[in-house]
């Protein structure tokens, strides 16, 4: 029997520094119409959705970006779109720049179920950038100066009748990501991304590049993991500061069946069928009769290559 998760992936065009809160729920909010009226019941949002990618401005006195970060989830900016929520029983997840009551800063994502009830956490893992402002670069990109690295792990959920993962961004690039979710069983995979369509350290890797990293990752992670994977973007210019779209969703045969061609606020649904994923868990990536973990210690013993060798 079809086990089936009508998901809208929920593209934002770009949030100015000068766009308030208020003004970006409203734009969630008429995509979560959009999404409701095609029939999706799970809709998921980019990463630091409620504001600019506030990591390529540097700021000497961190303390002044708190004001980027949420001290609260629901926030009274926030409450209106999880009563939306609610009223459509439409499940969600978002991202968002989180601070902790005890003076914490993550790079984090939620996964809200149908009730407006916060039912998951996830922190980015893998914080992509540098820590000081760097003179060689075409432009900032300082997530390491403004968050601390997640300290959740990659928990999956009972959710909308499934297993469910969250990701954020940079850490669809990794191969770990995918496989401590997938050893879980995850069934599909929801991310957000804020990616520059330029490499600020090779100005010749452009769009095209960057547009083929995101397709090769996400693809990957779900034919190798056999699980949907949902990756939606924040796109478009932001003061001057250019992101590239290409929101998706892979099927777990590792196929795009859906990908957004714009930049500009958007919905893409799609008809998931989770139990799409049970031939390859069953078969080549079935991970037990398959995995030789006793070749596999390097993986968490050592973070990089040791001695650079061949040079
Ligand atoms: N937001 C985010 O993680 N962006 C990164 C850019 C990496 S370039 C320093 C990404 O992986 O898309």
């Amino acid at each position: 029997m079809a086990r089936i998760v009508t998901v809208a992936a929920a593209q934002l065009g770009p949030i100015q520094q000068a766009e308030g809160r208020q003004s970006v729920v409203a734009r969630m909010i008429a995509l979560m119409e959009e999404a409701h009226a095609k029939g999706a019941t799970f809709i998921v949002y980019p990463e630091l959705a409620l504001t600019t990618f506030f990591p390529r401005w540097y700021e000497e006195d961190r303390s002044k970006m708190d004001h980027w970060f949420e001290a609260a989830m629901p926030s009274a900016a926030t409450q209106p779109l999880f009563d939306k929520a609610r009223a459509f029983g439409m499940a969600m997840s978002f991202g968002y720049a989180e601070l902790t009551p005890d003076g914490h800063h993550f790079n984090s994502s939620i996964l809200v179920d149908r009730n407006g009830t916060i039912v998951g956490k996830y922190r980015k893992t893998h914080l992509p950038g540098h820590v000081e402002f760097d003179t060689e670069r075409s432009h900032q990109h300082l997530e390491k100066r403004y968050f601390e690295p997640g300290d959740t792990g990659f928990p999956v959920w009972n959710f909308e009748g499934g297993l469910m993962g969250m990701a954020i961004c940079n850490d669809r690039r990794w191969p770990e990501t995918y496989r401590v979710m997938g050893l879980q069983g995850v069934e599909m995979v929801v991310l957000g991304f804020n990616t520059p369509s330029v490499n600020s350290q090779r100005g010749a890797e452009g769009l095209d590049d960057r547009l083929f990293h995101h397709r090769l990752s996400c693809q990957a992670g779900a034919y190798q993991n056999a699980t949907w994977v949902v990756a939606v973007a924040k796109a478009g210019t932001e003061d001057g500061n250019h992101l590239m779209g290409g929101t998706l969703i892979v099927d777990p045969n590792g196929k795009i069946v859906g990908e957004l061609d714009h930049e500009d606020d958007g919905v893409l649904v799609h008809a998931c069928d989770l139990d799409d994923t049970v031939f390859g868990k069953e078969t080549i990536f079935d991970f037990k009769r398959h995995r030789r973990t006793e070749h596999y210690g390097l993986i968490t013993e050592r973070t990089g290559v040791g001695a650079p060798l061949g040079r």
